[in-house]
């Protein structure tokens, strides 16, 4: 198939997911045709089969805000036509899909149809999505792919009660590659960021308020009064400041390692004792599973898809949001058991497997099929 995938190039789980797709889907013989205004943070070689499209809004100087919306739209009906694309996936509903909506139209107009799929990530339905300012775009958008799909179960649902869906919703879950996250011996690396055998805890995030960063530091404060540990922090974002403050504040800052983002995170995991994903909101929880994938345990929240994906007592241990006493507890009880600590790294390998990109891939292909056989269908009897 001859594929344009629309998403953002950022490090966000969502543009994430969408370049590993991408990739995995090239490798077996789809032509994948990136559009988007910078190139995706995860595709950085050449690889067969893979084009990228880069989106321009001009600099003129009557718009206090670059019209990207519009220059988005013009770009899809441009590779659309002349790359001879069969479909579009769009991931994250603002503005992509609206913006595809537009595309689709224009393409009406030129007797094309564009079969349109739309993948809802999370925050484009629980937190931006429902607001005012963007709630019946995100609707009317939605209602008017030709296919959707939602990472979670939960997600699907949360869909489904804040929004009016004439559509049914597919839910096909994020994946992980397991060429790439794995566990490693990073003998070297330990003994560098714990040079005294001390525990190490991960988190890994955008550092936004809806992943509580703070609540991992104050989880961390608490372990490490009762086991010598170090915390590592990777990705940058808009708490990273007042999170160094915290530290500072709490006499941590020692202990706690900032690594900013970094590009091999699979090489920081595989050193890794447990990963704290106190987030507020989560419709699954991509980097829980990239720390599952390399054995690490995950003490999180119960919120959104992470049930879906943490299993509470079998991969590691659920708390309700903002309980950090009870997430404490519970990271001090598998770190102090370390029969239980092994048996858990070893069920969040097993658990990871079930996402595994060779299960996953074939699911949206087999999506794909039969969203252009509707179209398809819907062409004939006009
Ligand atoms: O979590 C983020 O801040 C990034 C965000 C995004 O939209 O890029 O991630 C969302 O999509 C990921 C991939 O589907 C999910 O694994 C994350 O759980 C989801 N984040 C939230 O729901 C907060």
């Amino acid at each position: 198939m001859r594929i344009g995938i629309v998403c953002y190039p950022t490090y966000g789980g969502s543009g994430v997911l969408a370049t590993e797709l991408g990739l995995g889907l090239a490798k077996r013989g789809h032509h994948i045709h990136f559009i988007t205004y910078r190139q995706p943070a995860r595709l950085t070689a050449f690889q067969e089969n893979i084009y990228y499209h880069e989106v321009s809004a001009n600099d003129y100087p009557l718009f206090e805000y670059p019209p990207y919306d519009t220059a988005l739209a013009s770009k899809l009906v441009d590779v659309v036509r002349y790359e001879n694309l069969d479909l579009l996936h769009v991931h994250y509903a603002i503005p992509h899909a609206t913006v595809a909506y537009i595309a689709k139209k224009i393409l009406l107009t030129q007797g094309r149809y564009l079969p349109v799929i739309t993948t809802l990530h999370g925050t484009d339905i629980t937190l931006v999505g429902i607001n005012n300012a963007f709630a019946p775009v995100v609707e009317f958008s939605i209602n008017k792919s030709d296919g959707v799909t939602a990472v979670s179960e939960s997600l699907r649902k949360q869909t489904l009660e804040h929004f009016d869906i004439k559509r049914e919703i597919e839910v096909i879950y994020n994946f992980i590659d397991f060429d790439r996250f794995k566990w490693s011996n990073k003998e070297h690396f330990k003994k560098a960021i714990a040079p005294n055998g001390e525990r190490i805890l991960v988190h890994v995030s955008n550092f936004r308020k809806v992943k509580r960063v703070d609540d991992a530091v104050r989880i961390f404060k608490k372990v490490n009064e009762r086991i010598p540990s170090k915390l590592l922090l990777i990705g940058d974002g808009p708490e990273r400041h007042n999170i160094e403050e915290l530290c500072r504040k709490m006499c941590i800052g020692e202990e706690v390692r900032f690594l900013g983002k970094q590009d091999a995170i699979e090489e920081l995991l595989a050193v890794g004792d447990l990963f704290l994903m106190p987030s507020m909101s989560e419709s699954f929880g991509l980097a829980a599973l990239e720390a599952m994938a390399c054995e690490v345990p995950v003490i999180s929240t119960n919120t959104g898809g992470l049930p879906e994906v943490n299993i509470h007592g079998v991969t590691g241990f659920l708390s309700e949001v903002g309980d950090v006493e009870s997430m404490a507890a519970n990271a001090i009880r598998l770190l102090e058991n370390e029969t239980m600590l092994q048996e858990f790294r070893k069920n969040a390998l097993a658990q990871a497997k079930v996402f595994d990109i060779a299960n996953i891939l074939p699911k949206y292909e087999a999506y794909y099929q039969l969203v252009l056989d509707r179209a398809l269908a819907y062409r004939v009897e006009g």
